[in-house]
């Protein structure tokens, strides 16, 4: 019978040493180099819909969103979710402004946009140029 033969417990540990020196270099470079500006994006909540100046905000896939969402519905509360990304925003009494940084999907897609509160309140962020590709489940028409 052959003897059991441990690792070489050096061997290992020289591995585990490079591997985290490899993911915290990576990590720092990510932090260090600066990355595309991020966009952004307000939305408001007016007269029972969302609104923002461009009916249609569409970004680069894989970009940073600075989202700014504010409840301008008198006397009605909004909340903003992102199915999606599973993104939701608490629940906003008029008046009220979340600020929230948003990662979009790095491929084309359509991120619809909900307020929980109100099934009629709808409105989408166009990521890419999706046509009909998928936009993670629901049907493009
Ligand atoms: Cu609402």
């Amino acid at each position: 019978m052959t003897p059991f033969k441990p690792p070489n417990r050096r061997i290992l540990r020289y591995l585990i040493v490079t591997l985290f020196i490899g993911v915290a270099g990576l990590l720092s470079l990510k932090v260090l180099l600066p990355g595309p500006e991020p966009h952004t994006l307000i939305l408001t909540s007016e007269d029972m819909e969302f609104r923002s100046d461009d009916p249609e905000p569409r970004f680069p896939p894989g970009s940073r969103v600075h989202l700014i969402f504010r409840n301008q519905d008198r006397g009605i509360r909004h909340q903003l979710a992102i199915p999606a990304l599973e993104m939701e925003t608490p629940v906003l009494r008029s008046g009220e402004e979340i600020r929230r940084t948003l990662m979009l999907p790095g491929q084309d897609t359509i991120l619809h946009i909900e307020c929980p509160l109100h099934p009629m309140m709808s409105s989408r962020i166009i990521v890419g140029s999706p046509g009909t590709v998928s936009d993670f489940g629901r049907s493009t028409e």
